[in-house]
């Protein structure tokens, strides 16, 4: 038998955020949505990937010029403080993504966990970066994340807080298992992102459903096989004429979706998680410590000469 142990897991996904939108602008949306999400019984909200400004590595220029105007040098910082203000007074945390710049001027796309106190407790760098880090004038738009960013250097760790074993992740990593199974190899129990996905694909002519269907896909599968808590936030819409999907979703240890987004707008879903579900498939089926054969992928793998084993 598990005890039930819930926690009140809000998303809060963000419609477009334009180039002319000031920090100021976003954050109050920001907080009018904690606010919403506190009414609704959340705990922990979690906003969306570079959630204070547009997304920027679509148009090229320099990366000095990208440093300025879309990088934050502390987090937080003035513009940023009164959401961390807000968390305090409601006793409610955060994930939170921006593009951020060390003091030593290394570029990150980075993501944070505040606690309910108002403290960073948590923090994560974006490791598969995609996209190209080349000027190509031909096509629609950029997705510049290889010139903007440096692969994150943090790994991706769990951190345990509000009760809860959560780990971290940005956008295009959710749609690689080795991520998840990193995380749950150290008994997350949640796993918590943001994302920004074009509606287009630039490289081929994907169908624009199968980008809905793939990033539910790689949810629903990584939430299932890691017995975890799965809660991804959009931003979407039409950003200065560039759309992205929406379907923000809060994804339960069966690989089933318990809330979704309707809109491509600021919008909260939440669920009262229970924390305990996952133990049932990480006591049996996905018994990690009785069950998996790493020494027996690492043969195959050796045997094939396919390349490394990676977990
Ligand atoms: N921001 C992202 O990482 N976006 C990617 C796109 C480029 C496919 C994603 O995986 O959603």
């Amino acid at each position: 038998m598990t005890t039930k142990r819930t926690l009140g897991l809000a998303v809060a996904q963000m419609g477009p955020v334009h180039l002319s939108d000031t920090r100021e602008t976003v954050v109050r949306r920001l907080v009018e949505m904690m606010r919403d999400a506190k009414g609704r019984g959340a705990e922990m909200v979690v906003f969306p990937e570079l959630a204070l400004t547009t997304f920027f590595p679509r148009y090229w220029m320099e990366e000095a010029e990208a440093e300025a105007r879309f990088f934050e040098a502390a987090m937080p910082n003035a513009q940023v403080q009164p959401l961390f203000d807000e968390a305090k007074k409601l006793g409610v945390g955060f994930y939170l993504g921006y593009a951020e710049r060390t003091p030593e001027g290394t570029r990150y796309n980075t993501a944070i966990i505040v606690d309910r106190a108002g403290a960073i407790v948590g923090k994560y760098r974006k490791i598969h970066l995609p996209g190209h880090s080349d000027h190509k004038p031909d096509a629609p738009f950029q997705h510049l994340e290889k010139k903007f960013f440096e692969v994150g250097d943090l790994g991706f760790r769990v951190f345990d807080t509000m009760g809860t074993r959560f780990g971290m992740c940005l956008c295009n990593d959710r749609r690689w298992p080795e991520t998840y199974r990193v995380m749950a190899l150290q008994s997350a129990e949640v796993v918590v992102l943001g994302y920004n996905t074009p509606s287009l694909n630039i490289h081929w002519n994907e169908p624009v459903h199968l980008r809905t269907t793939t990033h539910l896909v790689s949810l629903q599968a990584n939430a299932y096989q890691n017995g975890i808590w799965v809660a991804a936030a959009a931003k979407c819409g039409s950003e200065d004429g560039h759309h992205m999907i929406g379907s923000s979703a809060i994804v339960a240890p069966t690989g089933e979706i318990v809330a979704r987004t309707l809109t491509e707008e600021d919008e909260v879903i939440c669920v009262k998680a229970d924390m305990s579900l996952g133990e049932h498939f990480r006591q049996h089926v996905f018994n990690f410590a009785k069950h998996r054969r790493p020494e027996h992928y690492r043969l195959i793998v050796e045997r094939t000469g396919a390349g490394e084993p990676l977990v």
